[in-house]
């Protein structure tokens, strides 16, 4: 038996609020798992799916980009490797609930767009193609070669292929994502706006500089053999929760953790690993050594302080501190590095940390003793005007200590959606390198353009302005995701068409343009047939590690196609069966596509062969393998940054916008915040009871939230319930997307153009 989908939207009104969790995960965490999968998905299938979840014959983990064991490093898989949200992410995903045409003949679009994001969600699985034509009221079914006419009609149309945006979410497989970049530059466009570029494109901006490659350096064997961690605007306990696994096993080893964060996240206080018996009768292990509840923005502050302590104790005693081998054979702009941190102004660090000198300086002497440090860090550094900058001040201390390219040392931007990282590999990207588009020219014998396309932020400015006309969205929820929803909302709803191909309903689909199609596909966990026989997908964990991933469940519909053949068969439409790219033989037998990722992706020789081993391949990764740095030097290079955080003015609060612990970004799995204590309702901000007090507001009052933009315009989002909680002084928190419309379009980080999605200047309003 399955529960039915919510037929009613969230009575915010039943807000419960209890203290915040000292601790993660635990019993409450498999009694959720399971309760949660039985209620979508049935007994059966919840043994069936969970029991395939990240092994190596079964499916990876639709969830975060964690990465699993790999027998080559010594480490083993356990029988259930997963966690309480990889089984929701299972969950949603291998419902049994269903929207169908007669779901859409009852429901007029104007009135789904008057639902929640959760209620759209918790409705179920798409299972036909439906297309809503200009002027309609409903969504009607179509068929697939019907669809795929009209969506070529229309970009033949255009007047420019530039006229035509195909987003990229991080769900989609290598395979699909390969050949989906193909058909955008066989069409004559690099608009390729992606998820990545809301979330860890400023990592890859600081690190390609820095290092020569965007990804991270480490592998999870490294952090189980660190002697110190630190992790860094990041909430592991609910968006990465093996993170906890590892970090209990390096504690077990000796290490210690450093937590930086203006929140008390459960998980980063105290792990109870339902896997061993300490974890389930037990106190569990506790995590951070250090948790510095740092200001939102102050991390690039909290970086040169420790940078300045780290010099200042090399000059007291030299060869102590700073390894000079590494620096002398491996850096470049070590000196004006240390020049412009010998004298810093400890005033502004303490105004922009808000932290104690004292931790501070005994966070620097753990550093500076360590002998295998790495660095996690997620999106409190990456959604900040200056996350670059900060990105590469923590990677500056981490070169400082000679902490890249050896075992337990390095630096680990944690990625968010479990092939987000496979997908820039494959070619998802706005800005390709030459390199890459000169290969992909070559293999196939068509012309690719070499003018950058547009990121998330400029696609939405091109919709505004008329120059974007076609919006696809391969997966995701454009309309949700993105900042200033209401602007968003505008340019979407421009557009003469838009098409999402998409697993379950969402806001996109009811933002819609002139012409709207939903083409429903495959989810991870369901198989595969093809011509050539039951296929399997590849994706790329937040750790480079590339593996195959085999749904094996029953597919929700028989109308589903998978992304690949949508992708095989709209290309068919828009090219003819004569293209230079065999689309049919693509679409019939995976392999084939994987032939062709070997000879045009670097790194990826002999995919086929080498995705089949085991636990599959690692890519090359030339910092971590060998120190070996491709950057514009040669060599690694040191940054020298200005000090940077954000000014609230008096009277204001500093608004970060954040994930409970019941969603996957904009799908919302339920209304349990559980770690942090806040039950049944979303539209709430958190504030420390003091600013509450000296702002003059009540705990539990309802207010209005308004955001003020430096070009003296203001945003809002109405309807929120005040809840003290203990973050930073100054600082607020409200959950995304509800929050999104808080984000001025233009509030981006410099360089990656990442909206500012944590660091809102916030004005309360009594309602
Ligand atoms: N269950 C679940 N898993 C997920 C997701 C999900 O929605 N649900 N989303 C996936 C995706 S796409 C991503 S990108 C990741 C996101 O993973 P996270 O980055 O952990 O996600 P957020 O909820 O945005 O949390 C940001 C954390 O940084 C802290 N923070 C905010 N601002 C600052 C700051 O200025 N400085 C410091 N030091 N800390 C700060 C916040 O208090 C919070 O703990 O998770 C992935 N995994
Ligand atoms: N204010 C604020 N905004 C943010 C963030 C924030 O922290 N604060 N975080 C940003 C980040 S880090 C990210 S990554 C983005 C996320 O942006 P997106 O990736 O665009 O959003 P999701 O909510 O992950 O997309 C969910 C939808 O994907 C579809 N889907 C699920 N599985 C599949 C599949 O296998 N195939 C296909 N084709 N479709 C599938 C479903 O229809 C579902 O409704 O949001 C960003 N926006
Ligand atoms: S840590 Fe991430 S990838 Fe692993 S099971 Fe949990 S959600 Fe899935
Ligand atoms: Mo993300």
């Amino acid at each position: 038996m399955t529960r039915n989908a919510p037929s009613q939207d969230i009575d915010e009104s039943r807000l419960e609020v209890h203290k915040p969790k000292q601790w993660a995960a635990g019993l409450p965490g498999v009694a959720v798992s399971l309760v949660r999968g039985v209620e979508q998905m049935g007994t059966g299938r919840t043994v069936r799916a969970l029991r395939l979840l990240n092994q190596q014959h079964g499916f990876d983990c639709p969830g975060c980009a964690w990465p699993e064991p790999r027998e080559a490093d010594g480490e083993h898989r356990k029988l259930a490797e997963f966690c309480e949200n990889g089984a929701k992410a299972v969950a949603e995903e291998a419902t049994k609930r269903r929207v169908g045409p007669e779901f859409f003949a009852q429901h007029a679009v104007s009135d789904l767009a008057g639902k929640t994001d959760y209620w759209l969600g918790q409705q179920g699985r798409l299972t036909q193609p439906m297309v809503l034509r200009e002027g309609a009221a409903h969504y009607e079914p179509i068929d697939w070669d019907g669809a795929f006419a009209l969506v070529a009609d229309h970009l033949r149309e255009l007047s420019t292929p530039d006229e035509a945006i195909f987003y990229t979410s991080g769900r989609t497989s290598n395979e699909a994502a390969f050949l989906y970049q193909l058909l955008v530059r066989s069409f004559g466009t690099n608009n390729l706006p992606d998820c990545s570029n809301m979330c860890h494109e400023s990592s890859g901006a600081a690190l390609s500089e820095a290092t020569g490659i965007g990804k991270g350096s480490v592998s999870l064997a490294d952090i189980h053999k660190a002697d110190l961690i630190v992790v860094v605007g990041q909430n592991p306990g609910t968006n990465h929760p093996r993170m906890l696994s590892a970090l209990e096993e390096a504690k077990g080893h000796g290490a210690k953790v450093i937590a930086v964060n203006p929140l008390p996240e459960a998980g980063l206080m105290r792990f109870k690993n339902p896997q061993n018996p300490r974890g389930v009768v037990g106190k569990g292990t506790p995590l951070a050594d250090e948790f510095a509840q740092i200001r939102l923005g102050g991390d690039l502050a909290l970086f040169q302080a420790i940078g300045h302590l780290l010099l200042a104790w090399e000059d007291a005693a030299p060869g102590t501190v700073v390894d000079h081998e590494f620096i002398e054979s491996s850096s470049h702009g070590f000196t004006s590095y240390a020049k412009n941190l010998r004298e810093i102004d400890w005033t502004e660090i303490d105004r922009a940390t808000g932290l104690d000198r004292e931790q501070v300086v005994r966070i620097a002497r753990m550093i500076a003793e360590s002998e295998r440090t790495v660095y996690c860090w997620a999106m409190g550094v990456t959604q900040h005007r200056h996350a670059v900058a900060t990105i590469q001040e923590i990677t500056n201390v981490a070169l400082l200590r000679g902490m890249i390219g050896k075992t337990g040392a390095g630096l680990c931007p944690v990625r968010g959606h479990s092939n987000v990282q496979g997908d820039r590999t494959m070619g998802v990207w706005e800005k390709m390198p030459e390199k890459f588009l000169a290969a992909l020219e070559t293999e196939f014998g068509i012309p690719v353009p070499r003018k950058h396309g547009f990121d998330t932020v400029d696609a939405i400015r091109a919709m505004r302005d008329g120059r974007g006309k076609v919006f696809i969205g391969m997966g995701g929820n454009f309309a949700a995701a993105t900042p200033d929803s209401h602007a968003t909302e505008r340019a979407l709803r421009s557009c003469e068409l838009t098409v999402h191909v998409s697993t379950k309903l969402n806001r996109s689909h009811v933002v819609h343009g002139r012409t709207a199609l939903i083409l429903p596909t495959l989810g991870r966990t369901e198989a595969d047939i093809q011509s050539g026989g039951e296929q399997f997908v590849s994706v790329e964990d937040s750790m480079s590690a590339v593996h195959t991933s085999r749904g094996r469940l029953q597919p929700a519909s028989t109308h589903l196609l998978s992304e690949v053949a949508i992708i095989c068969r709209l290309a068919r439409a828009l090219f003819g069966d004569e293209h230079a790219v065999p689309w049919r033989e693509f679409e019939g037998d995976y392999d084939r596509i994987r032939d062709r990722i070997a000879k045009v992706v670097p790194g990826c020789e002999d995919y086929n062969e080498r995705v089949r081993q085991p636990d599959g391949f690692v890519l090359p990764h030339p910092p971590r393998d060998t120190r070996e740095f491709r950057t514009n030097t040669g060599k690694a290079n040191f940054t020298t940054s200005e000090l940077e955080y954000p000014k609230v003015p008096a009277g204001r609060l500093l608004l970060q916008t954040l994930r409970s612990h019941d969603q996957y970004n904009t799908t919302i799995y339920g209304l349990s915040d559980r770690y942090r204590g806040i039950e049944d309702a979303r539209r709430v901000v958190l504030v420390h009871a003091k600013d509450l007090a000296e702002l003059g507001f009540a705990d539990g009052e309802m207010v209005d939230l308004v955001s003020e933009w430096e070009d003296g315009s203001e945003r809002r989002a109405d309807s929120f319930r005040v809840v003290a909680y203990p973050t930073a002084r100054g600082c607020a928190a409200a959950y995304f997307p509800e929050a999104n419309a808080l984000v001025p379009l233009d509030s981006v980080a410099k360089k990656s153009n990442t909206p500012v999605s944590k660091a809102i200047v916030l004005r309360l309003k009594r309602r």
